[in-house]
């Protein structure tokens, strides 16, 4: 189990929130996530979560990510 915890700017209201979300939905190998609008950190918890994957999903819903920590 991998959790990766990404910064994503530019969120600034739920829509932004759905966004991130629905896209991230998609990424197959990710169990868990979680988009944080107060913090604007996306955490993502799965057994084989792909950095690329994750960033070109939030990329795809219109914003940019940068990962903050890697645990596991
Ligand atoms: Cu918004």
């Amino acid at each position: 189990m991998t959790t990766k915890v990404y910064r994503v700017d530019g969120m600034t209201c739920a829509h932004c929130v759905n966004a991130v979300s629905e896209e991230i939905a998609k990424i197959e190998g990710i169990d868990t996530f979680d988009v944080n609008l107060d913090t604007k950190l996306v955490t993502v918890a799965g057994p084989d979560v792909n950095d690329e994957e994750v960033v070109l999903a939030i990329d795809e819903a219109g914003y940019e990510a940068l990962i903050v920590s890697t645990e596991g």
